[in-house]
């Protein structure tokens, strides 16, 4: 089977000779090898290349499938001598990378034309856009993951417990079964916090009557879940239970109707609607979603400036919320793929309203 170098190689335009990938999540997408900062990639029509430094060398002699290992003593001469090798007069590089590095790669390689108009870039994102098969299974893993805690963290919340410890109870749980990290920092706050969509765990006490947005993902392969459930301690007031109602209402719409064929758009504006004939006109400020996979965000997204067509393949989550300052917030995601005719929900916890 073509591997993710081939693969990009083929989808090159005509005349292709030579690519470098020096950026992380393209890196380990073609590699299947995460090495922080380090290493590049030469992709070229007929073999791959790894150059590598002596830190990295044994796991990825022994790891990498898809190009050649090489160990690096001297980088840019030696990748300027593989192109030299290759006979290569143009060389694409990611439009991700810095201004110093662009500089570094035009001084080094010297004669040769440099291509950083997004060609490259466009390329690998086309791939990465539409997950295979293999990617999915390491979503589903890292979604497990990330509903196992959800069940294990319900049982612990209670007044008088700090947002930061739950925090950090949930990540111990995670990676002590095996994620190899998370997908970003936990959101887990409580009380008035929660009207901060984005808000960072702190030392408040939870309290009777609180909501609990939790906001989370293990990560699981090198791919991450992404998942949020807000739950009640203690009977919630009427109005907490007609904004979770709306949000709820919301979030399962969208469900219901995402399908290939939409846009980001359209499926943000079944939400959009009915929060705002709810009254809630102005207190959903973000987009409904976004892609995922090796980067927690990624294109495209379900917002209403996004016109790209859903195709089967894609991810996204669906995370509506309402956002009321001074008193609560109220937000539900479920990370989805889309399937030939619908979407298939990654995780199965409850999205009925939990009053712990
Ligand atoms: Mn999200």
């Amino acid at each position: 089977m073509e591997n993710h170098c081939q693969k990009l190689a083929r989808s090159m335009p005509e005349g292709f000779e030579a690519a470098l990938v020096t950026t992380a999540p393209n890196r380990f997408y073609f590699l299947d090898f995460d090495a922080d900062d380090a290493g590049s990639l030469l992709i070229f029509p007929d073999e791959s290349v790894f150059l590598i430094d002596s830190r990295y060398i044994e796991v990825a002699e022994k790891t990498v499938k898809s190009a050649k290992v090489v160990e690096e003593h001297d980088r840019l001469a030696q990748i300027a001598q593989l192109l030299h090798q290759h006979g290569v007069h143009r060389l694409y590089l990611e439009e991700e990378i810095t201004v110093a590095e662009a500089a570094r790669f035009g001084a080094a390689f010297e004669g040769i034309e440099m291509d950083y108009g997004g060609t490259l870039s466009r390329a690998i994102r086309a791939l990465r856009v539409i997950k295979e098969p293999e990617e999915l299974e390491r979503i589903r893993s890292a979604q497990k993951l990330t509903d196992d805690c959800f069940t294990h963290i319900c049982g612990m919340i209670r007044p008088g417990v700090r947002e930061i410890d739950l925090a950090l109870e949930m990540e111990v749980f995670m990676r002590s079964r095996g994620a190899s990290g998370l997908a970003f920092p936990i959101i887990f706050i409580s009380g008035p916090n929660t009207s901060m969509p984005h808000g960072v765990p702190g030392e408040r006490l939870i309290e009777e009557g609180d909501f609990i947005t939790m906001d989370y993902g293990a990560r699981w392969g090198g791919y991450c879940a992404d998942m949020t459930r807000t739950v009640a301690v203690g009977q919630p007031s009427a109005e907490m239970e007609k904004v979770y109602n709306t949000v709820l209402t919301a979030q399962l719409a969208c469900c219901r109707e995402m399908r290939p064929g939409m846009t980001g758009a359209e499926v943000d504006a079944i939400a959009r609607e009915i929060i705002d004939s709810a009254g809630y006109k102005g207190r959903f400020g973000h987009g409904l979603g976004h892609s995922l996979g090796i980067e927690i965000h990624e294109d495209p997204r379900c917002s209403p400036r996004d016109n790209t067509v859903l195709r089967p393949g894609m991810t996204m989550t669906i995370e509506p919320g309402i956002y009321l300052p001074g008193k609560f917030g109220v937000r539900i995601e479920d990370s989805v793929v889309l399937t030939e005719d619908g979407i298939e929900i990654f995780g199965s916890s409850d999205k009925n309203l939990i009053v712990l």
